[in-house]
């Protein structure tokens, strides 16, 4: 990952004074101060080290900002001068700062002006300069639930909100969206690991000079947003909406037999007519699923392994979620294996696509109910917890990230990497709602986690496939 810096701006106090000095050049006393950049609303920055260094004598003075984020110099010679200022914060104070967990142990900040000129009455200007990025894209939104399968829109309205979380402009062009696939199963079987799930390297064909449990994902579904590069910008605090299918749900629809579809109850589902991308996969089989409508006005995600016949999410919460990127290798050409249950290759057996989790951006875990866990399937140093809808499969529900920070208009989403901490859930999902402050205490939620029976006579019988664009099979 990339060591991020966040550069800090060094705006002037402007209290450059004179000091009392009749033989010409007056040295001045100068209140600097710093704080962090505008995406942070421009707070103090207390404990930065400041040096300034005469460009003529070499000669440095040295400071550090207080509470408020300023340093005195006094009985500086006047003369032109290089500005340096520096803050090293460790994780856990940057993620109380900026509301984001960085990905190292440290972050450095700093600022660097060079030749500034000071003088008693000179107007220095304010200088601002580029911060690198802190944060990243993350789910903001998941609803995998789909609502009411006779009163709703069953999973067809199911969608996926991605945010960014950073501090800059984030394009997300050839982002791919993965659900993580794994053992749904809680019997042991000799090919599974002490958490339940698989035993990749047990896998017939998986290298042995990796640790395909510890290190790698296998996926269920991967789709990812088109684009050259530089064609969907997504500016900080903005989200992109990506659905299942972008029809209203709320409203009358032809499918792709030419039947009318109405939902019931209109409230339990959303309209996703205005989604950034759907998935559709339509001309990759043939007998495309009747609700996988493309709609012309929405652009397709690409898809590279599709479960089901559309981009099916597990209604039950038994997926888990990833964002990923990867200069090295184009999806369609991703490697793939079987899992460990089969002990030998033919022509049918399923190879599933795996992905080092060095490429994972953001990652999120669900389970269908405290009380009906099944084995975990993305390591613990991608999420530490899980979230899930109390209301479970086709209950509306959605989850949703909470709100860590505000800076201005920009809201920093909480991202510890432990979901169980980072969600909660919507009633009703909504695309783009404000994630909310605080969990979700809907009381008749709270004890609506007994054991139940994790059965899907429909999603049970889909299987995952390459799409038949990649070349795969
Ligand atoms: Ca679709
Ligand atoms: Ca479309
Ligand atoms: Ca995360």
């Amino acid at each position: 990952m990339i060591n991020r810096i966040l550069a800090v701006i060094i705006s002037f106090g402007f209290l450059a004074v004179a000091c009392d000095n009749p033989s010409g050049v007056d040295p001045v006393d100068l209140t600097l101060s710093v704080t962090f950049d505008e995406s942070y609303g421009n707070l103090p920055a207390a404990d930065v080290q400041v040096t300034m260094t005469n460009v003529t004598s070499q000669q440095a003075f040295n400071g550090s900002t207080d509470t408020e984020g300023q340093v005195l110099f006094e009985d500086l010679p006047s003369g032109n001068y290089d500005i340096q200022a520096l803050l090293t914060l460790d994780a856990g104070t940057v993620q109380s700062i900026t509301g984001v967990l960085p990905s190292t142990d440290e972050i450095t900040f700093n600022a660097s002006v060079a030749n500034v000129l000071i003088n008693p009455g000179t107007q220095v200007p304010a200088i601002e300069l580029v911060s690198g990025r802190l944060g990243d894209l993350v789910f903001k939104q998941i609803y995998f639930a789909g609502s009411d399968r006779v009163e709703g829109a069953l999973f067809r309205d199911q969608f996926l909100e991605i945010y960014n979380n950073s501090n800059e402009t984030i394009y997300v062009d050839g982002l791919y969206i993965m659900g993580v696939f794994g053992n749904a199963s809680t019997s042991r079987t000799e090919y599974v690991t002490e958490t339940g799930q698989f035993d990749w390297n047990q896998s017939i064909g998986m290298p042995t000079d990796i640790d395909a449990n510890a290190d790698y994902l296998h996926a269920k579904w991967i789709y990812q947003i088109p684009g050259t590069g530089e064609e969907y910008p997504l500016e900080p605090g903005e989200s992109i909406v990506v659905a299942q299918t972008a029809l209203n749900h709320q409203a009358p629809y032809t499918d792709n037999g030419g039947n009318t579809v109405t939902v019931g109850d209109p409230s339990l589902t959303v309209d996703l007519s205005d989604a950034d991308f759907e998935g559709y996969v339509g001309d990759q089989f043939p007998t495309p699923l009747a609700s996988d409508v493309d709609n012309p006005s929405v652009p397709n995600l690409r898809p590279i392994y599709i479960f089901g016949r559309d981009m099916i999410l597990d209604n039950l919460g038994r997926d888990g979620f990833v964002l990923f990127r990867s200069d090295e290798v184009d999806g369609a050409d991703l490697p793939a294996y079987p899992s460990p249950i089969s002990r030998e290759i033919r022509d049918n057996t399923r190879m599933y696509p795996q992905i080092p989790i060095e490429w994972v951006i953001d990652a999120v875990e669900t389970q269908p109910s405290p009380a009906n866990q099944i084995p975990r399937k993305l390591q613990n140093v991608l999420d530490a917890g899980y979230t899930y809808v109390p209301g479970g499969g086709y209950s509306s529900n959605s989850v949703i990230r909470l709100e860590a920070q505000r800076f201005g208009d920009r809201v920093v989403l909480k991202d510890t990497n432990n979901s169980t901490e980072d969600f909660t859930f919507l009633e009703r999902a909504a695309p783009r709602v404000d994630a909310p402050q605080s969990p979700n205490t809907t009381a008749r939620y709270l004890f609506r986690t007994n054991r139940v029976v994790l059965e899907d006579p429909f999603l049970d019988n889909l299987e995952s496939q390459w799409a038949r664009s990649t070349g795969r099979r």
